[in-house]
């Protein structure tokens, strides 16, 4: 059951679909309302679990900290942090009362879930301006059902998450430093030589002509559509990123086409906002506004035309580096302190003033977008405009390629993007602490539809190590998105640069698992469900399982508890129930054991993954040595016509009686996925005995 309450007079989001379904309520339930709906409050018991905020700093339970919806570029997800990329109003409380709540409104929300005090948690807006919906669980619902369920709903009122074509869900690696198509082709061989799967490259901002989007460093990709064809020949697809910024130049066609038609943000006398990033000083475009969309959506086409079939959407909080006018400020400023004798509080003054020209929030509140005939202040709207730069492009991709999953990733988003393309989570660091950041982000992100998404593996900044390197892909194998991208000036982090057989082990059981995570996803995706859960969605019952942070549910069938500590030789797991452990070193390695309920030091050497099978539950496995995923969807079919006597077809734990799974696949390249899709039943006995059946349609 969903209540909708309006308070004040909300600037339109569009990040609801399903309007109808919505009562409208007089007041708040359960929360104390004061100042005119600013500030809601609702105290909290000892045992309460906060979930929710997608992309944020600190645990899946947010319990004892400020968060604060209000994007940002801020390259240090340190736990003192309040803000990252994205604005994800969803909480879930699973107290005396469970609920969902969504606050929709793109300004500026404070949510203290016991900061001030811990028994308290408390919502400040900026603007007393939003909808509020609150979400329950039918009475009746299974206890076990209620949080999924809530999702669920929430889900259903915020319509259907992203899918992005299979090939996405191979492995893909970036890095912010590969300028030519030499160092592309030289990246591609380092994987096939060492048989490495891998199924994309990603190509940062130097491939472009001095930063301008939609263009290309002619020098450096001479014939650029014959690179494209020369590379998805090898099964590799380029992904190209975009910036939100447009270069000011003259002659630069999107630039004209911009001001010609007035399609650019605007300062307070109405002439196009200047702020710098990487192409120097740049104009953003207006996005907010449909017919703006629709005119940078079209610009995709160039690299469409060129055979591309995916993008990652950057800088689009969007990041500033200075303004124009404030720079200007700034050099006037600094004149006072030329003759001046210095003191310890001019000298941080001073320093300050050059040190902090980035992304200030004056800023944001100096330009205005034309939003639905009104003229609005960015700061108003600021956690908008990355969803809308990925809404252009995802709109654009359904009118220019309305056959063909495109695959879109934003670095900013709102709830309401999860339609249009999935998230990474920006520039994480290669610290240990950020692998169990992202595990801990990633269920918060599916409960708020955004479910095509990951980490830089291996970490953007800082510098990575083999055994860093290790861990995180044996939890990166499981994320939709798997991409190791890490950031100019660091240490190289591909894969083969480290114990490249071994890594083509872990890597390989990526693509052994794709049959599963495929299914799992497109299960969650067209059902409103969530493909990683915390314990406490299928355990609910269980204290320790509710208050287990380090463990995941992937899909139906599995747990993972991956090893996020250095120099670990395994790890302490919690077992709500028993299960069984398969511990991987490689398709023709690996052990299984079965554990009861409880707890357990489990070993993992440092090549170790560990897969926990739920009683009664099976993993279809495709068969080992796929190096893309086109291989694989053959090998996956191969496999369940030969099983083999030494490869296991299926990861599974059956004790007794039949269990059962449903295989969901579809082409993995049409939009037109219930055209596609293919249902087949798998089931195995207790002795092992598999037999596969298509579903009847
Ligand atoms: O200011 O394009 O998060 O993934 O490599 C940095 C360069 C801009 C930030 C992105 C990162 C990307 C980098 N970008």
């Amino acid at each position: 059951m969903i209540r909708k309450i309006r308070i004040g007079n909300p600037i339109e989001t569009y990040a609801v679909t399903e309007k109808a379904e919505c009562r409208p309520a007089e007041e708040i339930p359960y929360f104390e309302t004061s100042q005119q709906g600013k500030k809601l409050s609702l105290m909290l018991g000892q045992k309460d679990i906060v979930y929710g905020l997608g992309e944020q700093v600190r645990g899946i339970n947010k319990r004892g900290w400020v968060y604060v919806s209000n994007n940002s570029d801020d390259p240090n997800h340190t736990e003192g942090k309040n803000s990252l990329y994205g604005a994800h109003n969803f909480l879930l409380i699973d107290g005396a009362h469970r609920f969902g709540i969504f606050l929709d409104t793109p300004g500026k929300v404070c949510f203290d879930i016991g900061y001030t005090e811990y028994d308290r948690m408390e919502i400040t807006f900026e603007d007393a301006d939003y909808d509020c919906y609150v979400i329950e669980a039918d009475e009746g619902t299974a206890a076990e059902r209620i949080l999924t369920e809530i999702v669920h709903e929430f889900r259903h009122l915020i319509g259907r998450s992203y899918i992005p074509p299979k090939w996405a869900f191979g492995f893909g690696q970036s890095r912010w430093g590969y300028k030519t198509a030499a160092d592309i082709r030289e990246v591609v061989t380092g994987y096939r030589k060492n048989r490495i799967p891998l199924d994309s490259v990603y190509m940062d901002i130097d491939y472009m002509d001095h930063f301008k989007d939609f263009t290309l460093d002619k020098e450096a990709f001479p014939d650029f559509p014959e690179f494209v064809k020369e590379m998805k020949a090898q099964h590799i697809h380029l992904v190209p990123i975009i910036d939100a910024g447009v270069k000011i130049e003259k002659g630069y066609p999107v630039y004209e086409e911009g001001i010609a038609n007035g399609y650019f943000c605007t300062d307070e006398d109405g002439k196009p906002f200047t702020a710098a990033v990487w192409p120097g000083k740049v104009h953003f475009p207006d996005v907010l506004n449909p017919e703006v969309r629709q005119w940078f959506g079209n610009w995709y086409r160039v690299l469409l035309n060129m055979g591309i079939e995916g993008f990652w959407n950057d800088m689009n909080e969007p990041a500033i580096f200075y303004s124009e006018r404030h720079l200007k400020e700034v050099f006037e400023q600094l004149e006072d302190y030329k003759d001046k004798n210095l003191d310890i509080w001019s000298f941080f003054e001073l320093k300050d003033l050059v040190g902090r020209l980035d992304n200030r929030p004056e800023d944001y509140a100096s330009f205005y977008h034309n939003y639905e005939g009104k003229k609005i202040r960015h700061d108003k709207v600021h956690n908008l405009y990355g969803y809308n730069m990925t809404r252009a492009a995802g709109e654009a991709f359904e009118r220019l390629e309305p056959d063909k999953r495109i695959l879109m990733f934003s670095r900013s988003s709102y709830i309401g993007m999860h339609r249009y393309g999935g998230i990474w989570t920006g520039d994480n660091q290669s610290w240990w602490s950020h692998i169990a950041l992202s595990m801990k982000q990633m269920p918060a992100l599916n409960m708020c539809g955004f479910l095509y998404s990951g980490s830089d593996i291996g970490g953007f900044g800082s510098d990575c190590t083999p055994d860093l390197l290790m861990r995180w892909l044996e939890f990166g194998i499981f994320t939709p998105l798997m991409r190791n991208h890490s950031a100019l000036g660091t240490r190289s982090q591909e894969a083969y640069r480290f114990d490249s057989r071994k890594m083509a082990d872990i890597i390989g059981l990526r693509y052994m698992l794709l049959p599963y995570i495929y299914s799992e996803f497109m299960k969650a995706a067209l059902s409103g469900d969530m493909y990683f859960r915390p314990l406490a969605f299928d355990y609910p019952q269980d204290d320790r399982a509710r208050h287990t942070e380090d463990q995941l549910l992937v899909g139906e069938s599995m747990m993972i508890a991956p090893v996020c500590e250095q120099n670990a030789i395994g790890r302490n797991v919690y077992l709500p129930e028993r299960m069984k452990l398969y511990r991987f070193r490689s398709a023709a390695d690996f052990d299984t054991e079965v554990l009861e309920a409880g707890d357990h030091f489990v070993p993992a050497d440092l090549n170790e993954v560990l897969i926990f099978i739920r009683p009664g539950h099976i993993v279809p496995l495709a068969a080992p040595g796929a190096e893309n995923t086109d291989e694989v969807s053959l090998s996956a079919v191969a496999a369940i016509s030969a099983v083999s006597a030494t490869q296991p077809l299926t990861l599974s734990f059956v004790e007794t009686g039949t269990a059962e799974y449903r295989w969901y696949d579809d082409d993995g390249y049409t939009r037109n996925y219930e055209m596609q899709k293919h249902i087949r039943i798998i089931r195995e006995d207790a002795a092992g005995t598999v037999t596969v059946e298509n579903a009847k349609a």
